[in-house]
């Protein structure tokens, strides 16, 4: 057993389409434990610091402007394998290619930005993990 706790973020256009419903209903569905949940509204400072292993990359600008278009949901998760299980759920980073059963496979697609707009985050790491706990649920 390894009971784990992960964040997971509903992304500004899951919060605007209106599908934090039918992504919770997946992590419930899954059987993961919801043990804390908020809607937020980041400043830049609070996603430098949570996207800091991407600063310098050509997605990171346009990354935390779109982070700054509207409020996320932020969600404290736990479960057996929490961390690679969401991410399983999420399906990989580009959503046209991620696989149909996953959020970003069955609600994502590429929107023609210079960001993919994939919906949801999910920590990668025990120490990522950690880490990004200690900024959103500080
Ligand atoms: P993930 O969210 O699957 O962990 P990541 O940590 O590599 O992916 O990147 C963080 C976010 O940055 C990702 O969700 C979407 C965006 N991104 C990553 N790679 C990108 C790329 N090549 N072009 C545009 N956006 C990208
Ligand atoms: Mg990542």
């Amino acid at each position: 057993m390894a009971t784990e706790e992960t964040l997971v973020l509903v992304k500004p256009d899951g919060v605007a389409r209106g599908l934090t419903g039918a992504i919770l209903a997946r992590i419930e569905a899954k059987g993961y434990a919801l043990v804390d949940i908020r809607l937020v509204e980041p400043d830049r400072e609070t996603l430098a610091r949570h996207y800091a292993e991407h600063e310098g990359k050509p997605f990171y600008e346009p990354l935390l402007e779109f982070m700054l278009s509207g409020p996320s949901v932020a969600i404290r998760l736990a479960g057996n394998r929490v961390i690679e299980g969401f991410r399983s759920l999420a399906g990989t980073t580009d959503p046209t290619t991620a696989a149909p059963g996953t959020i970003r496979g069955d609600f994502g697609r590429d929107w023609g930005l210079k960001v993919q707009q994939n919906l949801v985050h999910g920590s990668d790491s025990v120490e990522s993990a950690e880490r990004e706990l200690a900024i959103w649920f500080a």
